[in-house]
């Protein structure tokens, strides 16, 4: 059975509401977001970095989400949530699947080191600033491809998984203005569905 390793408030996430929208059997190994299990040496045999999400599946170890998703998909669920690469839609749902980790999480991190993961006296003002215009930037194309759109291509697939799992921490961390309305009202379609809510809420209270 698939074995997913997870924490709380994570990229963890995505994976969980993929399973959940695919309906596929899966197991949890639940852990802290806290050094004492993410870094312990059991975790790190299966990511060096002592990162999640990881996957478990029979003998295959897999990490790095967007991978992950891509892994489930083609061995657990072909033609589902993904286009055909026939498809017209195919570019789209690749452009969007890469800019997520590529140009949105970058910014992210940084914002979460910054206002969250430092001691208040190693935080740094002009680098979070940078970083807070760079995610705002970013997020622009994506709220004009939104337009007229339920989706980021249309209909729901597993681009929606990897980037509105994004967009959704970005409006947590208060990046996304009034303004990106598109995003706005694309997240509350995110938001209304059960195997979202189902993945988000996980194991909140071990955070
Ligand atoms: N690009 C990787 C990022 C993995 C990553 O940094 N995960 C974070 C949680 S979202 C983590 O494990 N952080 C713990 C740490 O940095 O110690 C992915 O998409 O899986």
């Amino acid at each position: 059975m698939l074995k997913l390793h997870h924490a709380p408030n994570s990229r963890a996430g995505r994976i969980l509401w993929l399973l959940e929208e695919l309906e596929l059997p899966y197991e949890i190994n639940s852990m802290k977001f806290h050094p004492s299990d993410l870094k312990s040496d059991e975790h790190r045999s299966r990511h060096p970095l002592g990162r999640i999400p990881v996957l478990e599946d029979e003998e295959v170890i897999i990490y790095e989400s967007g991978a992950i998703v891509e892994y489930i998909l083609a061995r657990h669920a072909p033609g589902k949530l993904k286009p055909a690469i026939t498809s017209k839609l195919f570019p789209s749902y690749l452009q969007w699947f890469h800019y997520c980790e590529g140009m949105v999480m970058p910014a992210m991190n940084t914002i979460v080191v910054q206002t969250i993961i430092l001691p208040e006296e190693r935080r740094n003002a002009e680098i979070l600033g940078q970083a807070q215009r760079l995610l705002s930037k970013s997020l622009i194309p994506v709220n004009e491809s939104l337009e007229n759109k339920k989706y980021l291509i249309g209909d729901f697939s597993a681009v929606d998984i990897m980037l509105g799992h994004s967009l959704y921490m970005s409006k947590k961390l208060k990046c996304v203005n009034e303004e990106l309305i598109n995003i706005l009202n694309y997240l509350s379609r995110i938001e209304a569905r059960p195997c979202f809510q189902k993945a988000i809420n996980y194991n909140k209270q071990g955070s």
